[in-house]
């Protein structure tokens, strides 16, 4: 399989954990957002919605949207699960994930904020913008979890710990203050310990700058 991703996307980085964490061999296939290969003909070919990651299986299918792709990992692969067979824990993960997934990211994307800077707001304004969401979401996510366990729902990693320490990884990025998310960073640091998630980082990628 071959995964199209860029080092500091988060959206990539999720993938990149599960792949790791289910045992699935892949290669990387950078592409580089920050000079808009993402918008090239052939990217746009396989994703229209021009964005990492992209996961092309074998035969050629090019998989996209993470958590569609997570979907067909643990369709495949299902050991470990990364979520609950049951609900209504599994509605549980699910939400939290889905705070990351659907409530933080898609309004501090790339396109959003140069989107916000074409229409004459500085840097630092989409700095404060980004950190806001990341702050509200945050502060939901850290609500919405158990309190008593080395990850976010239990003794294995899940969902929407692959989501959380993505998205920790943005928000130092950005100096967002991580004081109030002591529990959260605890356990971003059990994750990190952990060769799949390590393996993982954007850092550790082929294309990182
Ligand atoms: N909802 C999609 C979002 C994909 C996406 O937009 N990824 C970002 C990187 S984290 C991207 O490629 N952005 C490019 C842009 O905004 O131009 C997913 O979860 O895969």
């Amino acid at each position: 399989m071959r995964l199209y991703s860029y080092w500091r996307s988060t959206t990539s980085y999720r993938v990149r954990i599960a792949l790791n964490l289910k045992g699935v061999a892949f290669r990387t296939v950078p592409v580089n957002l920050a000079t808009g290969e993402q918008y090239s003909p052939e990217f746009s070919a396989l994703n229209p919605a021009r964005g990492v990651p992209v996961l092309e299986l074998e035969d050629g299918t090019a998989l996209t949207q993470s958590l569609a792709i997570i979907d067909y990992l643990e369709g495949i692969r299902p050991e470990p699960a990364l979520l609950p067979a049951r609900h209504p824990a599994r509605a549980r993960v699910m939400a939290a994930a889905h705070v990351v997934a659907l409530d933080i990211h898609p309004v501090n994307n790339l396109r959003v904020v140069q989107r916000l800077k074409e229409m004459g707001h500085s840097q630092e304004d989409t700095v404060g913008w980004m950190n806001h969401w990341m702050n509200e979401g945050l502060s939901a996510f850290q609500a919405m979890i158990r309190y008593d366990t080395p990850f976010s729902f239990g003794e294995q990693p899940g969902l929407a710990d692959i989501c959380l320490v993505a998205q920790l990884y943005n928000a130092r990025r950005w100096s967002l203050d991580l004081a109030p998310f002591a529990r959260l960073t605890g356990i971003e640091r059990n994750c990190l310990a952990l060769e799949a998630f390590a393996r993982a980082h954007p850092e550790a990628q082929p294309d990182a700058a």
